[in-house]
């Protein structure tokens, strides 16, 4: 009955609330375990975090299986210590030792028991699928066959075929008004614009799961119309970005427009209804050389391709070479607000990082030395990547080409990252939760920030591989991502015991399906609040409990392309590091 009852709890996420609250109401007080709620590869690192008080009576957990009820490990709580970020008192269980296939839960004596997790070498597999399948969800200008899209079918949106030239982005070959194609592409975020830079940054760290660990990547099955093409799913998927991006570079100058977008945020409807007229926004050197360093990038990748994509490859160098080229004479085309755009702006005012992204990877797919000289790389700062900040890409590339380059970049290449990583392992001993928080991480989009930094970890790690605490801190930050945080909750729809139910997602809020579309990353807590006045009252403090899980919340409960890239990555790596670790 039990075994039967826990079942039931892992395949219908709205039934485990339920249960989750009748459980607390029947005796148990304090909250549950926080825990991976998908779980764990055997060779992973694992923990669990208790928030505890005085009334805890014991430092002692247990593993419980849940098919069998044995408990398969026993453990003491590591001591308690302060963890500000949630105004709690933490102690942490850890359970690495335990790595035999199975479905488990965290028992403390006195608290609710944890959410039910997997060990085994496909715990990754479904999420893993779904996390880039959200993109096939996120396609303009297509409809969603039932065949592929399920309960989530829906009529095609915005075909972008007569996309009108705005006065921000008019000269005298495409004047104000002008029609130009511009079709494909993937919806950004919750509403239905399409940005450059957020199209480019999302790219580049596709396309690093990719060239990085293309076992994994390959293998990866999405159910998309393009299946059996003969190019893997995800390059299939991919390239309906990439076709979009290609249109948004003006063909006469090589300038690449910001936004195509409409100039004010529409209702929640479904993209078949919402007609308003759409623009293409000011070229701006962002948006160019976002362009430039993910195509440079793609030309890369798809050569290997060029029986199924022919002059594929070709072309994408072109149009970065070009981007690149138009960049140079325009270094400060910095996106300005208009008054008739109503909708997100994506204002980046600092290219250098840009402009290094873009040199490192024309020089790696040109080897022409002259793209070499023009990346200052003593200067180039080591971010986790954004769509704001993209120097971390540009280590993370080096990185998977170091026997490219020069013995002098490659020690620079190496010393950055170890630095890095020293910092970050440092930072997650230290830390009580065991988990690093980049600065700014409660200030929106703060799932996709841990889940970026966890990829400079990844990078340092393959460089180093003594080092396997820093792929243990990559483990914890998708132990965060997915219900080890404050609140219980996986940030991912679909996927974990608890999930967003509410995501800020047009199609999810207008399609009439209950279940939110699944495989999207949320922002997560953000004391900003700057969607206050149009949301029910929601924590400020503390910090990590800054979330609310409604439609209304674009601050914390918004999804973004950008905040599923790295999420792709780090599942990919994961899945090809950690079986080989030590
Ligand atoms: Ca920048």
């Amino acid at each position: 009955m039990r075994a039967k009852s826990l079942f039931l709890v892992n395949q219908f996420p709205l039934a485990a609330a339920l249960l989750g609250c009748a459980m607390s109401a029947a005796g148990q007080s304090g909250k549950p375990p926080q825990v991976n709620q998908v779980g764990f590869l055997p060779q992973a690192a694992k923990w669990a975090s208790i928030a505890v008080d005085e009334t805890l009576k014991t430092d002692a957990f247990e593993v419980v299986n849940t098919a069998t009820g044995e408990t398969a490990l026993q453990g003491k709580l590591l001591p308690a210590q302060d963890w500000s970020p949630g105004g709690q008192r933490i102690q942490l269980a850890e359970f690495s030792s335990l790595k035999t296939p199975g479905s488990y839960r965290i028992r403390v004596a006195g608290l609710p028991e944890s959410a039910v997790f997997a060990i085994g070498e496909g715990a990754y597999d479904a999420v893993s699928q779904g996390v880039m399948k959200a993109y096939y969800f996120a396609r303009a200008g297509m409809a969603l066959e039932a065949k592929y899209a399920g309960a989530y079918a829906r009529k095609a949106g915005h075909p972008d075929d007569k996309v009108l030239v705005h006065a921000s982005a008019a000269d005298s070959k495409r004047p104000s008004g002008t029609r130009i194609s511009s079709p494909k592409g993937w919806y950004d975020s919750g509403n239905y614009n399409k940005s450059m830079v957020s199209s480019s940054i999302a790219a580049g760290m596709l396309l690093a799961a990719y060239e990085h660990f293309p076992g994994v990547s390959q293998a990866l099955q999405l159910q998309i119309p393009e299946q059996g093409s003969g190019l893997p799913d995800l390059l299939s998927e991919l390239a309906w970005s990439l076709d979009w991006m290609l249109s948004m570079q003006d063909p006469e100058d090589g300038g690449v427009y910001h936004q195509l977008s409409n100039l004010e945020y529409g209702g929640d409807e479904m993209p078949d209804a919402s007609t308003e007229p759409r623009y293409v926004l000011q070229k701006t050197t962002a948006a160019t050389l976002g362009l430039a360093a993910s195509l440079a990038m793609a030309s890369r990748v798809y050569a290997k391709y060029e029986e199924q994509r022919p002059g594929y490859s070709k072309q994408l160098l072109d149009a970065a070479q070009r981007a690149f080229a138009w960049a140079e004479s325009h270094p400060q085309a910095i996106y300005l607000r208009r008054d008739d755009v109503k909708t997100g702006a994506y204002v980046d005012d600092k290219m250098s990082d840009e402009f290094a992204w873009a040199a490192t990877e024309l020089f790696l797919s040109t080897k022409n030395p002259s793209y070499r000289s023009k990346l200052q790389l003593e200067q180039v700062n080591i971010n986790q990547p954004s769509w704001r900040d993209v120097s971390g890409m540009v280590w993370m590339s080096l990185a998977q080409h170091i026997d490219q380059l020069s013995a002098e970049d490659a020690a620079l290449v190496r010393q950055t990252l170890q630095s890095r990583a020293q910092q970050d392992m440092g930072a997650w001993k230290a830390s009580a939760y065991r988990l690093v928080l980049p600065e700014g991480v409660f200030k929106g989009g703060g799932t996709g920030m841990v889940l970026s930094e966890a990829m400079l970890m990844v990078a340092a790690y393959r460089l180093l591989p003594q080092e396997r605490t820093a792929l243990d801190v990559a483990q914890s930050a998708m132990d965060y991502a997915l219900g080890r945080n404050p609140l219980g909750m996986s940030m991912v729809t679909g996927f974990g015991t608890h999930s967003p139910l509410h995501p800020h997602h047009r199609p999810s809020l207008a399609d009439g399906v209950e279940a939110p579309v699944p495989g999207f990353v949320v922002g997560g807590p953000n004391i900003g609040q700057q969607d206050k006045n149009a949301c029910p009252a929601y924590p400020q403090s503390p910090a990590a409990l800054a979330y609310l899980d409604n439609g209304c919340s674009y601050s914390t409960n918004q999804v973004a392309i950008h905040g599923n890239a790295p999420m792709v990555y780090l599942l990919t790596a994961l899945k090809t590091l950690t079986a080989s670790s030590q």
